[in-house]
């Protein structure tokens, strides 16, 4: 019996030292070994098989031997561990001196920033913020805003035609004569349009064939000049500064009777006159003027009952004096060293 235990204790020992190469396979020698069904419990089974002065001794023996191997297994289990630790640290191992990650994060373009500006200025107003298709009927871009067939606006060379009947729109009114549609005759409104417009000319420091535009629109029972008088001073002092000189002179659009073109004291040399305004003191800003009858009633309105005033106004060009920029093409270049500057 007791060579029986040694024997028992030396195989459980070259088996922890030679075949135990992971905590898994360890734990298979101890269930083995001593486990419910392992060769031990047997052991400790048979002793009752022993001559009763024989057990106490031999129970001793196999308590002890039981011992020594569970020393031996959490001896190894230790070990294993700590190699399991070693690996690890080495395969995870840290360049700390390498360099960081740059995390590029984007901005909004200086065009979005100015928008976002003059949308606020107007929603702050009471004005909805109205938008509308870039391909656009000639119907709602041209007949609707009172150019009929012939007028010269709507000849090929200005405009980017796709059919007879559909064009790239040239202005942001067609969304004018849109939401005038859509609406009640008569029933007030009080909106902007914002988005791209398209035109034939070429492209140069001040011209593109694509560029941003903003029209206003407000129509009422009552509506006077005064009231766009004064809507656009507070725009221009707003988007400007208060100390900013505003004019108006008389001009003519097809779709306002009368109208006027609005404008500022010049934002470089403040009226003195410099090469921005070409030695005048002022810069051209807007256009405007109160909605001619006739398109109010081509959508639908009465002029007899409602009357209503409008706007347009470039994005760019407010862009180029509020941040004196002066090249338009520097907008659409996507040059990361301009657009950089608006971060
Ligand atoms: C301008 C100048 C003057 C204008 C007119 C209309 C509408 F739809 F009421 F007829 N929308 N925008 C208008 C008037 C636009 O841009 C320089």
């Amino acid at each position: 019996m007791e060579e029986k235990i040694a024997r028992l204790k030396q195989a459980a020992a070259d088996k922890i030292r030679q075949h135990a190469d992971t905590l898994s396979a360890l734990n298979d020698i101890r269930v083995e070994f001593l486990g419910k069904k392992g060769e031990f419990t047997t052991l400790l089974r048979g002793l009752k098989e022993l001559a009763q002065e024989e057990r106490p001794r031999i129970g001793q023996i196999v308590n002890e031997a039981r011992g020594q191997i569970e020393a031996l297994l959490e001896k190894k289990k230790e070990e294993l561990h700590v190699r399991d630790m070693e690996e690890k640290l080495a395969n995870e191992k840290l360049d700390v001196t390498l360099p960081g990650r740059h995390q590029w994060r984007g901005h909004l373009h200086p065009l979005t920033l100015t928008l976002d500006r003059i949308k606020a200025i107007f929603m702050d107003m009471g004005f909805t913020v109205e938008e509308g298709p870039e391909i656009e009927r000639d119907y709602f871009n041209f007949e609707a805003l009172n150019l009929p067939k012939d007028h010269p606006a709507r000849d090929m060379q200005d405009s980017f035609y796709i059919t007879e009947e559909i064009l790239m729109r040239t202005q942001t009114s067609p969304v004018q004569a849109r939401t005038m549609q859509a609406h009640e005759p008569n029933t007030p409104i009080r909106m902007i349009a914002p988005g791209r417009v398209y035109r034939r000319d070429d492209y140069d420091a001040t011209h593109s064939p694509m560029f941003t535009q903003v029209e206003g629109l407000v129509i009422d029972k009552g509506v006077r000049f005064s009231d766009l008088k004064g809507t656009l001073e507070l725009f221009l002092h707003r988007i400007f500064n208060d100390n900013i000189g505003v004019r108006f002179r008389p001009s003519f659009f097809p779709f306002t009777e009368p109208s006027a073109e609005v404008d500022i004291s010049c934002v470089m040399c403040h009226g003195k006159g410099c090469r921005v305004c070409k030695g005048t003191g002022w810069l051209e800003i807007l256009g405007a003027g109160m909605v001619h009858p006739h398109v109010l009633e081509m959508s639908g309105y009465d002029p007899k009952q409602v009357t209503g005033f409008a706007f347009g106004l470039g994005v760019e060009r407010i862009a180029m004096l509020s941040y004196g920029i002066d090249d338009l093409r520097l907008f659409y270049d996507n040059d990361l060293r301009f657009l950089r500057q608006f971060e």
